[in-house]
């Protein structure tokens, strides 16, 4: 219980304004999950799994048109329409706040208001922050409970102070007597942040990053506002630990837009004999200066919401061995002896009979996949046979190299380095990356994606790049992560992946992690530095050198291009751009001229 009185009254008027059956204030303990587990199977939510197979693990299919994020229904809500900027949907906080009591308005009717109170990192860090969410959906309860650290010990540590007030509603309030869906939830969605009030206030949907609004509705779009207020980072990045053969230890930090690999990453098996590495987070980082002039990394979260799909023991053993107990899988196909199966998850024995994520019948000549592309598991971090020992470390850990990357067919090599700060600040600001199917819309199509956080910064992209270039400035230079570009996803003429990647991306690692010790093994190009023809290490692999050279080669031609269209969507951010990124341009088009 709580005695804070800015949380009580919330809870109260929004009860007044959404109108429940009744208000349960979550304690977080395994008996309250055990306890809503059982009413999402009653309710025909959730399918329990064979209990000798996949312990205490269940099943879920949503519903098929609510399985992915909404960037079109997500909006920024600032004063100034300029400080949400051209990378945000804007609606004035007034008319959007109007627009949304109408829609709360007894939208929670027939059923439970939960009440979850949960931090983002490790209780009581100094690099945590809290967040209530009120939502009608045990479905968010459960996965909340995985994800975050949430119930009675956060309230604890919350005392009287203010938190972020996080509203949420599946829209859909239940009659006298009417029957619920397995899947409640309302086709018309709205996802909605008011940065100048730290609130969220979401709508309609129940899935993943719309309705676990710690993710990215607080860590990303609402902390990236608190990050730049403090001068600390909020970044869509994983966070590794990698150990050298000789024993020495370093961390690195890496964007890369959703379901492009950061899951595979983080818990990477190395194929080079010696090589360690461990997992602190897999797609969100808090990083602070700590008073050595360090960048240290914290993950908020304590749970994994991976894309299933791909996922095997051959491409990730230890996302697979994280989610064989205590595991959500949602939007995955199910097996007759109960189950979990999707696409590339037996690459060698597809299963006879199974029934998709719609929930019809499906056999190998079925059409359509078994599982959505998009389908997730919800596991606790603390699974993973690689968590790194200082996963929950109130510190952090030192960021020595922070890593950008995307999936470019072309143009992009293997690995390149940035020549200094500001030159690696623009290298963020480029990212590009053909779309995936985290969020609704064409996949497949190269966007601009800068930093990774096209869909996650909460304001003004042109005042983030601003905010970036500001902390090289805050910084002793020589203690600053050195920034890197990767691309695992170049293909060849024929349209084949060049590289192999999962595995082998430990061989671009070690390049990196010997650049960060200063080893002489790069050579200065137009674009950075790139590793010399022998630097990458392929030993005990079969890698042609040809298509070593072909993966490092840089075309100067294409890079103009590029050039060209940067400049373009950098046109978009008008005076919030700043010139010294457009400087970046002009002396990377100099340099592939001359
Ligand atoms: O936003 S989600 O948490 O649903 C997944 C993602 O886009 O990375
Ligand atoms: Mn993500």
């Amino acid at each position: 219980m709580t005695t804070n009185i800015k949380l009580i009254n919330w809870v109260n008027e929004m009860t007044e304004l959404c109108k429940p059956d009744s208000v349960y204030w979550c304690n977080g303990t395994d008996k309250e999950y055990e306890q809503l587990t059982k009413e999402l199977i009653d309710n025909g939510t959730f399918i329990k799994l064979n209990e000798s197979i996949r312990p205490n693990s269940f099943y879920c299919r949503s519903d098929p048109n609510d399985v992915a994020r909404v960037e079109d229904r997500t909006f920024i809500c600032t004063e100034n329409k300029e400080n949400a900027g051209p990378n945000n949907n804007w609606v004035a906080p007034k008319e959007m706040k109007e627009l949304l009591l109408k829609k709360f308005n007894g939208s929670m009717k027939g059923r439970t208001m939960y009440v979850i109170p949960y931090s983002m990192g490790p209780i009581g860090s100094d690099i945590s922050q809290i967040g209530v969410e009120l939502t009608d959906s045990r479905y968010v309860v459960c996965n909340m409970k995985i994800m975050t650290r949430m119930g009675q010990p956060v309230l604890d540590v919350l005392g009287n102070k203010n938190f972020v007030h996080c509203l949420h509603s599946v829209g859909a309030p239940l009659n006298e007597g009417q029957k619920d869906s397995y899947w409640p939830c309302n086709p018309e969605k709205y996802i909605v942040h008011f940065p100048e009030e730290k609130s969220i206030w979401s709508y309609g949907s129940g899935y993943g990053g719309n309705a676990l609004l710690g993710k990215k509705c607080f860590a990303l779009r609402i902390a990236s506002n608190m990050a730049r207020e403090e001068g600390w980072l909020a970044e869509h990045m994983l966070i590794v630990g990698i150990t050298s053969p000789e024993g020495e230890k370093k961390y690195i930090a890496a964007a890369f837009p959703s379901a492009c690999g950061k899951t595979n990453l983080a818990m990477l098996t190395p194929t080079l004999p010696g090589w360690k590495v461990e997992t602190i987070g897999d797609d969100i980082a808090w990083m602070k200066f700590g008073e050595d002039g360090r960048l240290y990394a914290i993950n908020p979260e304590s749970g994994f919401f991976g894309v299933a799909p791909g996922t095997s023991m051959d491409t990730n053993p230890n996302a697979i061995l994280s989610m064989n107990k205590n595991t959500i899988f949602t939007n995955v196909a199910l097996t007759p002896h109960g189950d979990v199966w999707w696409e590339g998850m037996t690459d060698h024995q597809k299963p006879e009979k199974l029934i998709s994520w719609l929930g019809q019948d499906w056999t190998p000549d079925s059409k359509g996949n078994a599982a959505h592309p998009n389908a997730r598991f919800t596991t606790p971090a603390v699974q993973c046979p690689v968590i790194d020992s200082a996963w929950e470390d109130p510190k952090g850990v030192p960021i020595s190299a922070i890593l950008f990357g995307g999936r470019r067919a072309k143009v992009v090599p293997l690995v390149y380095e940035a020549l200094n700060w500001q030159h690696g600040v623009f290298m963020g600001s480029i990212v590009s990356s053909e779309t995936t199917a985290a969020a609704t819309g064409k996949v497949g199509k190269v966007r601009h994606d800068p930093f990774a956080m096209l869909p996650f910064c909460g304001y003004n992209m042109g005042d983030y790049f601003a905010h970036w270039l500001s902390i090289g400035d805050q910084a002793d230079t020589s203690k600053l992560p050195k920034i890197f570009y990767v691309n695992w996803f170049r293909k060849d003429k024929s349209g084949k992946f060049l590289w192999p990647g999962y595995g082998d991306n430990i061989r671009v690692l070690k390049w990196i992690f010997e650049r960060t010790n200063n080893v002489d093994s790069a050579i200065k190009t137009p674009i950075g530095y790139l590793p010399k023809s022998d630097a990458i290490d392929v030993s005990n692999m079969d890698f042609p050198s040809e298509n070593m050279k072909e993966i490092l080669t840089i075309d100067n031609e294409l890079w103009l291009d590029d050039a060209k269209d940067i400049r373009e969507f950098y046109s978009i951010f008008g005076e919030r751009l700043p010139k010294n990124l457009l400087k970046e341009v002009d002396m990377l088009e100099e340099r592939l001229k001359s």
